[in-house]
């Protein structure tokens, strides 16, 4: 007879096998479930903790299933591959690989020119400050207009670079192809010279992915991958928050102690567009890891402070907090990568930027005591109010407006036709017509005016920001009153900023009689200012559909990606 009782494992017989079975059948069904629950604990038990490659454990204690680690190896590869050959992708050479792959965004694009007097004005305003360049600039940064010299400052031809797709957009085929041939020809990224990220990215690389997207024509593209590539070092900082400088020959970067929060934060929808172009995933993803650390870290109100420091991956302390300088395209590129990667609800990218412009309304926004004109202030030391308003700060009205246009809540609306108001007025305020580079307001009546401007402050570097949200108000509108007030401010311009060889910055708005020309073309006249105004005078308001193309922080177009 034998003992039910017992359940020590049998010897390997049959007869063992059946007496076992049996014993078990015999047992009673809750002491048969315990015995199940127990067996399965002890089998998770041993998953869990297994030592080696199958399940890899988080400091904190988390699992991870192997395929997270080994993810992050290959992208530590992939980076390290791409640094070691920036002229290769995908172990072979850049025109090899693009022939392969076969890029699906490029269409060419096709533009019919000016079609109207005030278009023609912009064109021919473009083609006197190209004629200005080429004659005493070639091949060098910057045009000074006023001493017929040029300037050098990453010795990248930028003003080509930066105005190709304008000329395209403008139908200004000669000129497009002269600088293409240029850039095929006397391009060159391996000069040892140390540039900024942000503005290599913004200028140079947006610029050559959207000549590539209107164009068609791959060569910029394979610009575009070898300038990708040699960018790449500034992703090796230890925090996520990349490094500022890069030496583009020696693919070696750095930061100073503190670095402005907009330069890392506004470099994503070019590199995402340089993954989808080249369908190498490595760009994309190290700029996706700068949302990811910027979501992570505390912010005011979700408010960032201007300044951060790469080595230390947080916010400098009591670092001042402003829409203008230093902070400005941070709040425009989470709204704009949100719409360039199809407008996922409750993606990180779009919760900050709402989080932000709640912050906006209730932390930086105040009106005038008398007039009423609404403004954006500061916030010194992160927590003072201050009542200063950069020019840079006018690219917000259009953002906003964009973002209501793509499901934001009314209360953006209202904020951006205020502030639309606002900055009109920063123009329309002075003589020359011509906005100064800072307003401050009263926050008293006591004060004698408004707004008012200090002699340091009175400069016009030839901006842009005004003229890119006149742009978005009548490109979203199609209410032509936004290209009257365009139309004020380039006549301005042709009165007090042209010169014989170009355009000039200038040194003071507030007196028609002494403007004090500064001497420099700086290259986003040309790739934002007059490309804005000449999309701002189109008869046709989707010249370029912003339901399917996104503006870069330097103006240039980029295509929204085909959504799933
Ligand atoms: C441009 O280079 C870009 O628009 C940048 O984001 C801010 N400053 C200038 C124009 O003012």
């Amino acid at each position: 007879m034998e003992n039910y009782h017992i359940i020590t494992l049998p010897s390997g017989d049959d007869r063992s096998r059946k007496s076992l079975r049996r014993t078990w059948n015999q047992l009673p069904r809750c002491q048969r479930n315990l015995i199940i629950l127990g067996i399965m604990a002890l089998c998770l038990m041993i998953l869990l903790y297994l030592p080696g490659d199958q399940i890899i454990r988080d400091a904190d204690g988390q699992t991870k299933p192997e395929f997270v680690e080994k993810k992050v190896t290959t992208l530590n590869d992939q980076l390290n591959e791409a640094i070691q050959h920036p002229l290769r992708l995908g172990g072979v050479s850049i025109s090899e690989h693009l022939r392969k792959i076969q890029p699906l965004l490029a269409k060419e694009q096709h533009f019919h020119g000016a079609s109207n007097e005030r278009q023609s004005a912009v064109v021919a305003a473009f083609k006197h400050s190209w004629a200005g360049y080429k004659k005493y600039a070639w091949g060098h940064d910057n045009l000074k207009p006023v001493s017929q010299t040029s300037h050098e400052w990453f010795g990248l031809g930028l003003s080509i670079v930066d105005s190709l797709d304008t000329m395209y957009i403008m139908g200004l085929d000669e000129e497009f192809k002269e600088a293409r041939d240029w850039v095929e020809k006397s391009l060159k990224f391996n000069t040892n010279r140390t540039v900024t990220l942000f503005e290599t990215t913004i200028r140079v690389l947006g610029g050559l992915l959207s000549a590539y997207h209107l164009s068609g024509d791959k060569m910029f593209l394979v610009k575009s991958a070898e300038l990708g590539n040699r960018l790449l070092p500034a992703f090796l900082s230890p925090t996520g928050i990349p490094f500022s400088h890069v030496n583009l020959t020696a693919l070696s970067a750095y930061s100073p102690p503190d670095i402005a929060t907009s330069e890392v934060t506004t470099i994503q929808l070019e590199f995402h567009d340089l993954s989808r172009s080249t369908n190498v995933s490595i760009y994309e993803r190290m700029a996706s890891g700068v949302n990811e650390k910027l979501h992570s870290l505390d912010k005011t109100h979700g408010l960032v402070p201007i300044f951060i420091n790469s080595s230390t991956g947080t916010f400098r302390n009591n670092a001042t907090i402003s829409l203008g300088a230093c902070g400005d395209s941070y709040y425009e590129y989470l709204l704009k990568q949100w719409i360039q990667t199809g407008r996922k609800d409750n993606d990180d990218l779009i919760l900050d930027y709402m989080q932000a412009i709640d912050g906006v309304l209730t932390q930086l926004m105040r009106r005038t005591p008398r007039e009423h004109w609404v403004y954006i202030g500061e916030l010194i030391n992160g927590k003072d109010f201050k009542p200063k308003m950069d020019h840079l700060t006018c690219y917000l009205p259009g953002t906003l407006l964009l973002g209501h246009q793509n499901g934001m809540p009314d209360s953006h609306l209202i904020l951006a036709k205020d502030l639309m108001d606002t900055c009109y007025q920063t123009y329309t305020r002075h003589p020359t017509h011509l906005a100064p580079e800072i307003t401050y307001f009263a926050t008293t009546d006591k004060e004698e005016q408004d707004m008012y401007v200090k002699p340091n402050d009175a400069h016009n570097l030839l901006r842009p920001e005004f003229i890119e949200s006149l742009y978005y108000f009548y490109a979203l509108t199609g209410n032509r009153t936004y290209q009257d007030m365009g139309w004020l401010i380039f006549q301005a311009f042709e009165t007090h900023a042209k010169v014989e060889a170009g355009y000039t910055s200038l040194g003071n708005v507030k007196n028609t009689q002494d403007t004090r020309m500064l001497d420099l073309m700086e290259t986003f006249w040309m790739s934002e200012t007059l490309k804005y105004f000449y999309l701002l005078f189109s008869d046709n308001r989707k010249e370029i559909d912003l339901e399917q193309w996104v503006f870069n922080s330097e103006g240039h177009p980029l295509p929204f990606y085909p959504t799933a």
